[in-house]
């Protein structure tokens, strides 16, 4: 009962000491069953999604160029908590947190692709850009840098916003890294985004795609937006927008043609004579019902299941090199219905690059998926 005590004997260096433990702390009761088939340490990409270290889908973290660059994965996610570009109600700063911490992951396997995403994609978690508090020029600075420095590395990013104002540095980062007015930006919102100044900010979330096709990082004939609703921004808006040959396709015409009629459209303008695609997705492009949580909500817009295959398609059969989720403002969501919907949009992304690799190495889908450019069996 005297002398010291030895932490390893109990507890031991090696397999196995759990176990031990649990007998020498129940002597009365004998030692406890096995309640799940092994006792060994679930691996991180497996725990449940409430579970272990918040980085998305439980992806390695791995957030330095330099690391990145010596470990060349497919895709990296990248936050950008920003929100200081909102015109109404802010909190999209907090949304790559709630991203990566409060999302159902359910697994891995996108059944109607029929593809174990992670078995064919390299996805990492490249962390945040950092964002100054209240500095605007800083933060968009450090977002342009991170997302350019991960494009050019032949690396897709994907940005959780934020505000939909890092779309200027984010996409200005990538058409850097692709070529100056040689990407097409394929553009998901209830608003245009494309207002001159609003309330004297050139960087607000109403302007950044102005600041886009005034830089000539993107052209105007290949900037195409879906899901427009509402009641802004006003004409003379609409008819800066159709000198620089911008397409818009207004929810009302989702509404009479259907999505994928409206989405096909779009994607043969974007990409016309361009190498590369980025696809931003505003969440506010859904209805309002289905995402609460953004800063400005607009009634009457897209549903889940329209978006989400409208995302599958577009990186399923265009050049996509990058895209970004913004306005995911979690103070405002109910039953984190935004986050998840944010969450799959990713996901989509995901599994048709996935598909796309397998289909390239000459394998089928599994059940019960089918190939998406064939007929329906
Ligand atoms: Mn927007």
């Amino acid at each position: 009962m005297t002398g010291p005590i030895d932490p390893l004997a109990r507890h031991g260096a090696g397999t196995g000491g759990a176990r031990v433990r649990e007998q020498d702390d129940h002597p009365h009761t004998g030692p406890i069953p096995p309640m799940s088939a092994s006792q060994a340490p679930v691996p991180a990409d497996d725990t449940p999604g409430y579970e272990g270290l918040a980085t998305f889908c439980h992806r390695p973290w791995m957030p330095t160029l330099d690391d990145l660059a010596a470990h060349r994965p497919d895709v990296a996610v990248i936050g950008a908590p920003f929100d200081i570009g909102t015109t109404h109600r802010p909190g999209a700063r907090f949304g790559p947190r709630a991203l990566r911490a409060l999302a159902y992951e359910p697994g891995t396997y996108h059944l109607d692709l029929g593809v174990e995403i992670f078995d064919w994609l390299d996805v990492v978690d490249a962390g945040d850009a950092r964002c100054p508090i209240g500095q605007t020029e800083a933060s968009h600075r450090n977002i342009r840098a991170k997302v350019g420095g991960v494009a050019g590395l032949g690396i897709i990013p994907v940005i959780i916003g934020g505000d939909h104002s890092i779309t200027w540095p984010a996409a200005s980062g990538v058409a850097e890294a692709v070529g100056w007015g040689e990407l097409g930006l394929l553009h998901f919102d209830a608003h245009a985004d494309t207002a001159d100044i609003v309330d004297g900010n050139l960087a607000s979330h109403g302007t950044p795609m102005r600041r886009l096709i005034e830089s000539g990082a993107v052209r105007g004939r290949n900037f195409v937006q879906v899901g427009l609703r509402g009641y802004w921004p006003p004409p003379d808006v609409f008819d800066w927008m159709r000198k620089q040959d911008m397409r818009w396709h207004l929810m009302d015409e989702v509404w009479e043609r259907g999505s994928p009629a409206v989405v096909t459209d779009a994607i043969a303008r974007a990409v016309d004579g361009c190498r590369a695609l980025y696809l931003s997705v505003d969440i506010d492009v859904l209805d309002p019902g289905f995402a609460p949580g953004t800063g400005t909500p607009e009634p009457g817009g897209m549903t889940p299941a329209d978006l989400l295959r409208a995302v599958r398609r577009i990186a399923l059969d265009t050049p996509l090199v990058a895209a970004d989720i913004v306005e995911v403002a979690p103070p405002y969501d109910h039953a984190d219905s935004t986050v998840n919907n944010a969450h799959r949009i990713a996901l989509e992304v995901f599994a048709a690059l996935a598909h796309r690799r397998r289909a390239a190495a000459g394998e089928t889908p599994g059940l019960p998926g089918h190939d998406p450019h064939a007929q329906r069996p």
